[in-house]
């Protein structure tokens, strides 16, 4: 009906690698509902030699394989031939911008992404040069291949893409784009093991648990990851909150 679909291609040498993660929980519900499309598309059947190989030693010597142009071009032209321009051509890579909520969210509005899965020691730079529209990285750290950055990206995304999350969740998507940390979250028993649910949240006092949530969240915020504070978008009352917790802090020294 009346959602808008997304489109996923996938470009990998290990298909298998994504079963798991795409075939449980809400990317598989949002595939089921029509929502998204993910397709795995294996590289290596694009291969034009007798062995199907996708890889090659590098021009000036050096060692380790270099993932080679020619099957990335060919997969491309068939997946412009099949679905026409795509919006974006990402490639996984640690050179790349870095990946966050504003990336995932800007991504979310495209309606056919592909991702291409390096894997060795990298890919003929021609793929960058002239295949690929956003470079994508997923955090400084070293991986095997960009399968797991592609299963991130494409998880981040697809979360966003509306209809996927129900109605309750995505009103809540909006109380954590303002950049701040999430409050705590109880459900029973009252007590476990002598461990206590906050009393005002036992209350029914609807007004004081949104002030004790958004002071939590922001005492999160500052304690944890104070960078994020520093960008958020505060609100009067946020700051009223801040100022207060900084009068109890001068009250403690
Ligand atoms: N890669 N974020 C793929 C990464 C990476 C990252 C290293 C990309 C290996 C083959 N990608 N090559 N971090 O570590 O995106």
């Amino acid at each position: 009906m009346g959602e808008p679909k997304m489109v996923v291609d996938i470009l990998t040498l290990f298909p298998e690698m994504f079963t798991g993660p795409f075939d449980a929980s809400i990317i598989k519900r949002a595939r089921e509902k029509g929502l998204v499309e993910i397709n795995l598309i294996n590289i290596r059947d694009f291969s034009r030699n007798k062995h199907r190989t996708v890889d090659d030693t590098p021009y000036g010597g050096g060692a380790g394989m270099v993932m080679a142009a020619e099957p990335l071009f060919e997969a491309m032209d068939w997946i412009r031939a099949r679905r026409g321009e795509p919006g974006r051509v990402i490639l996984l890579c640690p050179a790349g911008r870095p990946f966050n909520q504003e990336v995932a969210a800007e991504l979310a509005r495209e309606k056919h992404l592909v991702l291409i899965c390096g894997h060795y020691e990298g890919i003929d730079e021609r793929v960058a040069e002239h295949l690929v529209t956003d470079e994508i990285s997923i955090g400084d750290y070293v991986l095997t291949g960009g399968e797991l950055p592609a299963m991130v990206v494409v998880d981040a995304v697809c979360r966003l893409i509306p209809g996927v999350l129900g109605e309750r969740a995505s009103a809540q998507e909006e109380s954590f784009a303002d950049g701040l940390l999430e409050y705590p979250h109880y459900t029973r028993p009252r007590e476990y093991r002598g461990y206590r649910v906050p009393e005002v949240l036992l209350s029914g006092h609807h007004e004081k648990i949104r002030l004790w949530r958004r002071r939590q969240s922001l005492l999160r915020t500052l304690a944890s990851r104070p960078d994020l504070l520093a960008r958020a978008s505060l609100t009067g009352e946020d700051r009223k909150i801040l100022a207060s917790v900084l009068e109890e802090i001068k009250s403690l020294i």
